[in-house]
């Protein structure tokens, strides 16, 4: 079994990539839902989704996120009676939200509906929740020295949810600091320590360090999970060169203090990962990763391609077999 665990857009590119090189029975994903919001009465879920249209096939190519040949008449039309439009949802992908929204509200968990979404698009990896219980990735802004249309003047230590900063305010504000609401009463969905426990293999995908992985990991028994399989837990950097692929993750690090580089993922990740896979472009760096007491692996980490993610799969698997 290989133990993904994953955040958004890099992790769905890289799963793609690992099904292509397992059996996709064989994969797990333990998924972040700090990203979630309640919106127009509905519970959604961007890393499940994500990960869920990326794995079918059905992702937009161009976003990354929600489904292709989308129309968004729907958010036009709450628009037009001045309601909450600038949450992107698409006519095809609110079908996902009402459905998820019902079965929750008939008392199903997260675990199951997941399982009924990902059954209906043809999955046959395993998605997994981190959580069942609410858990809410919050980001306290900093000082904005260039307050521009996307922020309007706030003020510092303004607290706003996770996609008010992504999304509201596309994430052009400086951040003082991330916390995940909700992180000390969750408790591990059912499955998820198992899937670590039992893995051959656990990834740490590509996924933004600040906001998608350590709200996983901050669920009480996770993090420990991992730092008891260690030498079986291979993470690739999501950061190239000191700049993120995609998304806030460099100027996070650096505005949390950390180096925005694949040494200052090292630094995080030592603690539950025995190897980091860098890209070509970070081959100087590998012996000040060694020295921060994680074993470097060199490879293409760029997903242009389905088949660099395969390539990248088979990389990760054999790192984490202790065969590369
Ligand atoms: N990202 C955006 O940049 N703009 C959007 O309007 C937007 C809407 C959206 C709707 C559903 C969904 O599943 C994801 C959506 N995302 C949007 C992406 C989302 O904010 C990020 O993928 C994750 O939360 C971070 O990985």
């Amino acid at each position: 079994m290989i133990t993904v665990i994953a955040g958004g857009v890099g992790a769905a590119r890289l799963l793609a990539g690992l099904v292509r090189v397992v059996d996709p029975a064989e994969v797990v994903a333990v998924v972040n839902v700090g990203d979630d919001l309640e919106l127009h009465g509905l519970r959604i879920c961007p890393d499940l989704d994500t990960i869920t249209y990326t794995l079918a096939d059905a992702v937009d190519p161009d976003r990354g996120w929600g489904l292709r040949d989308e129309s968004w008449q729907a958010m036009e039309m709450v628009g037009r009676y001045g309601g909450e439009s600038w949450f992107g949802l698409g006519d095809r992908d609110l079908g996902t939200h009402l459905y998820r929204t019902q079965r929750l509200a008939e008392g199903a968990d997260l675990v199951a509906v997941t399982e009924e979404i990902t059954r209906a698009w043809g999955l046959a990896l395993r998605l997994l929740p981190v959580t069942t219980d609410r858990l809410r990735t919050m980001v306290t802004l900093g000082q904005d020295d260039a307050p521009g249309p996307d922020s309007p003047g706030l003020t510092a230590g303004t607290e706003v949810g996770f996609q008010e900063y992504f999304v509201q305010r596309r994430h052009a504000v400086p951040v003082a600091a991330v916390r995940v609401d909700g992180a000390d009463l969750a408790r591990p969905a059912p499955g998820v320590l198992e899937a670590i426990a039992d893995a051959d293999v656990v990834v740490v995908a590509p996924s933004n360090p600040i906001v998608s992985i350590a709200p996983v990991l901050a669920v009480p028994g996770v993090r420990r999970a991992l730092v008891a399989r260690r030498d079986d837990v291979v993470a690739v950097s999501p950061i190239v060169a000191g700049a993120a692929l995609k998304g806030p993750a460099d100027r996070l690090m650096t505005e949390l203090g950390h180096e925005a580089s694949v040494v200052g993922v090292a630094r995080l990740y030592a603690p539950f990962a025995a190897t980091l896979v860098v890209d070509e472009a970070d081959l100087d760096a590998a012996n000040i990763i060694e020295a921060e007491g994680i074993r470097p692996v060199v490879a293409p980490t760029v997903m242009r391609t389905p088949q660099i993610a395969a390539e990248l799969g088979r990389v990760v698997i054999d790192a984490g077999r202790g065969l590369a």
